[in-house]
């Protein structure tokens, strides 16, 4: 049986879009449940699969897991062959770290920039203090990782892993709202956004026609 992965639109919803572009990347086949966010109904539907009735959630048979990070954590026990997280113990326990700081945190980024992919990138926006310190952090999260476990490869701990996934909203928000960061932060952004499941998500997200009310386009 087919695993399923409930998701909202493709515009808007961040927390889809970390187990989605990790299942692509990493392989895992999966079947695509897509339930427009914020319209009557809409989580009443989500609710009959996932008790939050809030998406991302996975369904594996009788299993059913929400919440992105718990996801991905699932399918690295699920599927152990395809290393969702490092194998190296400091390099995980980073990569374990930084994706946890993302789950809980960075409160006034997620606020005030929230994710729209096709928003227009020429309409200038004034990035608070608040919003400001979380930039500067993340960009140092990214440059630490690199430094120290991404020799391997282009991405954060060198082959792609949670992390990344974690992080992909992130790079959507700082190119949607030209947000300025590091040289090597703008590589590792390019790299994501170079992403074939990356281009496949914004080209789905391009079709979307709902637009949600009082975010920018
Ligand atoms: N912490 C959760 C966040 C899930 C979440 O807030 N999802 C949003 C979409 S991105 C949602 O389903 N919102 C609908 C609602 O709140 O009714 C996760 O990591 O999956």
């Amino acid at each position: 049986m087919s695993l399923k992965l409930l998701i909202g639109n493709k515009r808007y919803s961040s927390w889809s879009l970390r187990p989605w572009i990790a299942m692509k990347v990493l392989g895992v086949a999966f079947e695509e449940m897509l339930f427009p966010l914020y319209q009557p109904g809409s989580s009443e539907q989500v609710l009959k699969y996932s008790p939050t009735g809030k998406v991302p959630a996975l369904i594996d048979g009788e299993i059913v897991v929400w919440e992105s990070l718990a996801i991905l954590d699932y399918l690295a026990d699920r599927y152990p062959d395809i290393a969702m997280w490092p194998k190296d113990l400091a390099a995980r326990g980073l990569a374990r770290a930084v994706s946890a700081e993302m789950h809980a945190g960075f409160v006034p980024l997620r606020r005030q920039c929230p994710m729209n992919m096709m928003r227009d990138r020429a309409k200038s926006r004034e990035i608070p203090a608040d919003v400001e310190a979380n930039v500067k952090r993340i960009d140092a999260i990214w440059n630490e990782a690199r430094a120290k476990h991404g020799r391997a490869g282009p991405f954060l701990f060198g082959a792609f892993s949670a992390a990344d996934a974690m992080y992909a909203p992130i790079v959507s928000r700082f190119s949607s709202y030209a947000i300025p960061v590091s040289a090597a932060a703008k590589d590792y952004m390019d790299v994501i956004m170079s992403l074939p499941a990356w281009r496949e998500w914004e080209a789905a997200a391009r079709t979307e026609t709902w637009i949600m009310e009082g975010n920018e386009v």
